[in-house]
């Protein structure tokens, strides 16, 4: 009876068990996966398993099955195998746009000799097993066929496998595919495979939009934004002319807090004496959507809008656009950014060099230990510490933008670094934001000290402005408690300003109160530096301009102007936070919603791309490009 001791295998099973063992050793082994726990593990275990159940079951339909098993079994080996090549030489994961980009790839075909080597054969050592125990069928072995209701508990498991693993990996990791556009999470959440699926459809949606775009869109964009165009201030244009711009991107952290106390200590008290000596804007507000912190930049450097969904960091990082760091770095300028975090974080490392930023400082450029880290990474004290350094050494004059990370959420710090007492009420997380907003304020001031001390104060215009939101509106009734009045839809919106102050050398300072958004800061900024922007595809205005426009409009379609602001459809009399009749609102619901159309069909139909280089320069030697 030797047939009873054989072990009884399906063919597609033997393949799926051969690929998954392997996936999870090569996590293992090939990458670098940060694991902080023991549902992290597990996910990472078992997220290739779905995927695998779901491409070799479709073997089941095929008729040459042996066949089907080993080609997909070959396929999928090269692609994990493509990866860990890329891995060796970028430290991140393959995407589609980055197949594409030919600078990357020529870089890594110089050293593909290198990064190849004969050991590798291993990575494919299951797909020739397989091949051998299929063809040989040996003794130990029945390779069985399968019913038709094993067929179906096979997917039904499937697909049960695949929401099993995506409800554990929103649990650990919440609005994962919507919002944390990190590759390293991906891979770790959903798994190498599941990762590619999901870059595949962001590619092909975005490849469409492209396709069916043309030059003519642009040429109506640009009438409008020109049309709205506004003159700077002829005192401060080039007022700042080859002077380093150090920008610093504060974390969640909300204009409330200025000149504002708890259990009656200042939340702000270095901000607070730093204002006095800079502009201040009173009323400046963060339009960044679901791609956050990666919004602001975007914001800030393009003065266009971000996405209504998703990151444009992420999902348009193949774009062609006119951002400062390029503009500059064509006047002579050094452009980096500075963030100790993952470098792919956010796609900040594809991204960066579409802006045109010279040098991403990032998590490898930083000395990180677990004494300087605290909840999301590098605490600011170290990080800005070590900014320093890298400030000096760079070349003069720099466009330079910081991104500081501790008043992150859920707001963790440190016995040491607190340095007032949180707020009491039951909500935790409002109650911790104090304590650590207060903290940056710290890091701020020494970071100023240091900038003085290296001789590099006198030379910097700084700016420093708040990124989005740190207290969602789930916190409303606590917030409504600590500030003393109800969180009706208006105080809502009002509550989206962060802080923006910028300090000029040798400028007195002074509190302005124009109604402004992060979109106006790349005119400003380049105007200050003497650089004209009159031909620029921009929405934003220049903060300094006699002739704004007193309106900013938030990604959501929300508007503030001088009297009103209009929320959730609704139009408030901005003087008595109540709901007033539409029509007051009417002239600027139109403009809002034909700025946020512009802006998305720039973006979708890439079509900056139809603005070219050659213009650009024109442009800025002044002459005209029409
Ligand atoms: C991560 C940091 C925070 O690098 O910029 O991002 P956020 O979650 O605020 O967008
Ligand atoms: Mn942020």
């Amino acid at each position: 009876m030797v047939s009873q001791k054989k072990l009884k295998i399906t063919a597609t099973s033997l393949a799926i068990i051969l690929l998954w063992l392997k996936t999870y050793i090569v996590y293992k082994t090939s990458f670098t996966i940060p694991i902080e726990n023991w549902i992290q593990e597990f996910l990472l275990f078992i997220n290739p398993l779905s995927f695998l159940m779901i491409v070799l079951g479709a073997g089941f339909f095929i008729k040459n099955r042996d066949r089907y098993i080993l080609t997909a079994s070959l396929v999928l080996s090269f692609i994990l195998y493509s990866n860990v090549v890329f891995y060796r030489f970028f430290n991140d994961y393959l995407t589609i746009p980055v197949l594409f980009q030919t600078s990357n790839m020529s870089d890594l075909g110089s050293s593909i000799d290198e990064l190849i080597i004969w050991q590798d054969l291993l990575f494919f050592i299951d797909t020739i097993l397989l091949a051998g125990l299929l063809k040989l069928r040996p003794v130990f072995l029945r390779i069985s066929s399968v019913s038709r209701s094993e067929k179906r508990a096979f997917f039904l498991s499937a697909i049960a496998m695949v929401l099993f693993n995506l409800g554990l990996a929103e649990t650990e990791r919440p609005q994962l595919l919507t919002r944390t556009f990190d590759r390293e999470m991906l891979v770790k959440n959903i798994g190498t495979y599941n990762y590619h699926l999901y870059d595949l459809f962001l590619q092909s949606k975005s490849s469409a939009q492209r396709a069916l775009a043309d030059g003519s869109e642009l040429a109506e964009i640009a009438n409008y934004v020109r049309a709205g165009f506004k003159e700077p201030d002829k005192k401060m244009f080039g007022i700042a002319k080859n002077k380093n711009i150090i920008l610093i991107s504060m974390e969640s952290t909300q204009n409330f807090v200025i000149n504002q106390k708890v259990n009656g200590q200042e939340i702000t008290p270095f901000l607070n004496e730093f204002i006095k000596e800079s502009f201040y804007f009173e009323n400046f507000y963060h339009q960044t959507g679901q791609g956050k912190t990666s919004d602001s930049e975007f914001l800030v450097d393009n003065s266009l809008y971000p996405l209504s969904r998703g990151a444009v960091f992420f999902t348009h990082a193949g774009n062609q656009f006119k951002a400062s760091p390029e503009i500059l770095h064509y006047y002579g300028y050094f452009t980096a950014s500075l963030h100790a975090n993952n470098k792919s974080f956010w796609n900040r490392d594809i991204m960066y060099k579409t802006l045109g930023y010279d040098r991403y400082y990032s998590l490898a450029d930083y000395h990180v230990t677990e004494k300087n880290s605290v909840g999301w990474g590098m605490k600011d004290i170290d990080f800005f510490q070590q900014s320093v350094r890298h400030l000096n050494e760079m070349p003069k004059p720099f466009y330079a933008k910081l991104i500081t990370l501790t008043n992150h959420f859920p707001f963790e710090l440190d016995e040491e670094d607190q340095l007032i007492e949180p707020y009491t009420s039951n909500n935790k997380t409002v109650n911790h934001y104090f304590p650590t907003v207060r903290y940056t304020d710290e890091a701020l001031k020494l970071f100023i000290q240091q900038l003085k001390d290296q001789g590099l104060y006198n030379d910097s215009v700084i700016i420093i402005y708040g990124d989005h939101y740190g207290i969602s509106e789930n916190h409303n009734k606590t917030m409504g408690e600590f500030l003393g009045k109800e969180i009706t839809p208006f105080e809502s919106i009002q509550l989206q300003r962060v802080p923006l102050i910028i300090h000029i050398p040798g400028m007195k300072g002074q509190t302005v109160s124009t109604v402004a958004g992060q979109i106006d800061l790349r005119p400003t900024i380049l105007h200050l530096l003497g650089v004209e922007t009159k031909a620029d595809i921009q929405f934003g205005t220049d903060l300094f301009s006699k002739d704004r426009l007193q309106w900013t409009l938030l990604r959501d379609g929300s508007f503030i102007t001088q009297d009103h602001v209009f929320a959730k459809d609704v139009c408030y009399d901005k003087t008595t936070g109540e709901p007033i009749e539409k029509r007051f609102c009417m002239p600027y619901i139109k403009k809002a919603k034909t700025e946020l159309e512009y802006s998305d069909k720039i973006i979708y139909g890439d079509l900056l791309r139809f603005y070219n280089k050659h213009d650009l320069v024109r442009n800025h030697r002044g002459e005209s490009i029409d």
